[in-house]
């Protein structure tokens, strides 16, 4: 039987419209016994000549300049956000409204505040929602979730996690527009804690729960840009660095640090896990490996072992190539659809949800307040 169509109205067409695009049109190769199958039914950007060229580019029958007009399209079934974190609320609230299926960019929102409206406006409309952390489904992120659930680690006592790069440190980059609406606090909500440690939330609370308080410091090293919108020097107000200190629920404490000032760094996302009986490491620049130390092992030969994650009895490795040959970044979004889809069909809900999204939002927030007052924050 063939796969029925899912039709996907795409705002924005930035890195993460080429990524999650390029998802949709590789999953059901991979994944061939997913019932539905997504169409790249329009693509919507204010620009029409650059939203054409991306239409032609990934195959997109139909462009829109207006994302309100796309979300009254009765051929449209789902809706991807990947326009800047300040419009995710309002076309959210909206898409939910028109009992549209709904795919964000992460973070969720800018704030709480915004975030408990979009997950209040799923909810009530019973919408099938999602937030692309993609991080998660890497397959040696997703094989150290399976450690950890299985108790391998047994109790754990210390998560560490880093998010380097080095991209804002000229101090002639300006702020805002296209392409650096990153750096404006108005655009962005935040600086590296939303866009960066959100990342190392989402996996830190997928793989060892809940955290429970943190204690922060963040840093603008820049604090005037040239503003592409206006034209003039303005203020910076985003975070540049966040570093914090954190008590998980469970009682294992953490560190987390983020910054665009890694001189060498361009996205060098680390994480470490020490429990009772084996530690795991992990690191985006060689991501397809995971790094285990098993104490149990005998003496004779223990010692941190590196996992090559192809084996195709592997989390997600036996749809793609023969043992030893690895995938990259662009193989977690197709993963995430793949998830995304198969849960239209079990109804077993594939997260991260709008709702999980929301505790590390939560996150951000207490992380952005006890950097402001200096003071233990709870989550
Ligand atoms: C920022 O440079 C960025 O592109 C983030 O926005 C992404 O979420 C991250 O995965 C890579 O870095």
């Amino acid at each position: 039987m063939s796969a029925q169509p899912l039709n996907i109205g795409m705002i924005g067409y930035g890195f993460m419209g080429k990524a999650h695009s390029n998802a949709y049109a590789k999953v059901n190769h991979f994944f061939p016994e997913l019932k539905q199958k997504p169409v790249l039914k329009a693509v919507c950007a204010r620009n029409r000549d650059r939203a054409e060229t991306f239409a032609e580019t990934w195959g997109y029958e139909s462009v829109e300049t207006d994302w309100r007009q796309l979300i009254e399209r009765s051929d449209i079934d789902a809706i991807d956000i990947c326009s800047p974190n300040n419009t995710h609320r309002e076309i959210a609230l909206a898409a939910a409204e028109k009992g549209k299926m709904i795919l964000c960019e992460k973070p969720l929102a800018r704030n709480v505040a915004e975030g408990e409206e979009m997950v209040h406006a799923v909810e009530e409309a019973g919408v099938p929602n999602m937030v692309w952390y993609n991080y998660r489904r890497v397959p040696a992120v997703t094989l150290a979730k399976q450690l950890i659930d299985e108790g391998r680690l047994g109790k754990i006592f210390h998560y560490r996690a880093v998010f380097l790069q080095d991209w804002t440190i000229s101090a002639d980059l300006p702020q805002g527009g296209e392409a650096l609406w990153r750096l404006d606090i108005d655009a962005a909500g935040s600086g590296v804690t939303g866009d960066l440690l959100a990342h190392c939330i989402d996996t830190a609370i997928w793989l060892n729960g809940s955290l429970d308080s943190v204690t922060a410091m963040t840093e603008t090293f820049i604090k005037e840009r040239k503003h592409n919108l206006t034209g003039k020097v303005e203020k910076v107000g985003i975070d540049d660095a966040c570093a914090f200190l954190a008590r998980f629920r469970n009682g294992s404490l953490a560190t987390f640090e983020s910054t665009r000032y890694a001189r060498g760094h361009k996205a060098l996302y680390t994480f470490e896990i020490n429990g009772e009986h084996a530690s795991i490491k992990w690191d985006l620049h060689d991501l397809h490996r995971l790094e285990y130390f098993d104490h149990s092992d005998d003496s004779a030969v223990r010692g941190w072992r590196s996992i090559h994650v192809t084996d195709s009895d592997l989390p997600y490795m036996k749809r793609w190539w023969v043992p030893g040959l690895q995938i990259g970044y662009e193989h977690s979004f197709v993963h995430q659809v793949a998830d995304f889809l198969a849960s239209l069909e079990t109804g077993e809900v594939a997260g991260p949800t709008f709702k999980d999204a929301l505790e590390t939002q939560m996150v951000c927030e207490a992380v952005l307040n006890s950097a402001t007052t200096g003071q233990w924050t709870k989550v």
